[in-house]
């Protein structure tokens, strides 16, 4: 293994280059939905669907971790790439209990709730993503694509001249805080390492999942504002 340690130089990687590239990245993290939040003029009745239906896409979500840790440990060549997703997983569980919470604090339903189209859409291509023969570099770009989403918007409505609702600080905090931010950029690094080794073919593959993801999270934003 002679002369295989040359610094790798924090160039920007293959994750940044597509997000830059695609303005659907944008469209994603720049939502009428997000903005509404950010500038407090949010319907709270959007605020109370957008609560119940993502309760279920995080149940959904779960089983898809599930699915990127035990290729992370099949195919990861390192060791740390199992602790951030199980941290991932660990952070599911807290999300799942401050869902309860904040669903009764809102009086939001969460048993019987009618998945929206756009939800059931987004759990079929989970599901798709979670088969053992989707390469492990696609399902982790898919896994950073999910949450970054979420961090990048929920982080723009904490921002020093956001108008956000005292009532929504605490939701934008559970995605925008410092902490997750941290926890995406560790994703965003095994994902680029994993991509910068993948064939063309995977390459392509990772491009179009990281495209149908951010397509998905648009269309969730848009139930939520009720335009869907
Ligand atoms: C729809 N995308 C959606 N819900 C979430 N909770 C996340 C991403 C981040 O976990």
């Amino acid at each position: 293994m002679e002369g295989k340690t040359k610094e790798k130089c924090e160039k920007s990687g293959i994750i940044e280059m597509w997000a830059k590239k695609h303005l659907l990245y944008t469209e994603a993290t720049r939502h009428p939905f997000i903005l509404s939040i950010r500038d407090g003029s949010v319907d709270l009745s959007s605020f109370k669907r957008w609560l119940g239906q993502d309760y279920v896409f995080v149940r959904e979500f779960v089983p898809f971790v599930a699915s990127v840790l035990i290729k992370a440990s099949k195919k990861s060549d390192d060791g740390n790439d199992m602790e951030v997703i199980l941290g991932g997983l660990a952070s599911l569980n807290d999300e799942i209990a401050w869902f309860k919470s904040e669903a009764s604090k809102w009086d939001v339903p969460l048993s019987n709730t009618v998945v929206h189209k756009a939800n059931q859409n987004y759990s079929r291509f989970l599901e798709n993503l979670m088969l053992p023969e989707v390469d492990y570099a696609v399902a982790i770009t898919a896994f950073w694509a999910i949450e970054a989403v979420y961090q990048e918007s929920f982080a723009h409505c904490l921002e020093d001249d956001s108008k956000t609702p005292s009532e929504l600080q605490d939701t934008c905090q559970r995605w925008g805080n410092e902490g997750f931010g941290e926890y995406c950029r560790s994703l965003q690094k095994i994902a680029n390492r994993c991509l910068e080794k993948a064939s063309s073919d995977v390459l392509t593959k990772a491009e179009v999942t990281f495209l149908r993801v951010l397509e998905h999270e648009v269309e969730f934003w848009n139930m939520s504002h009720g335009c869907a």
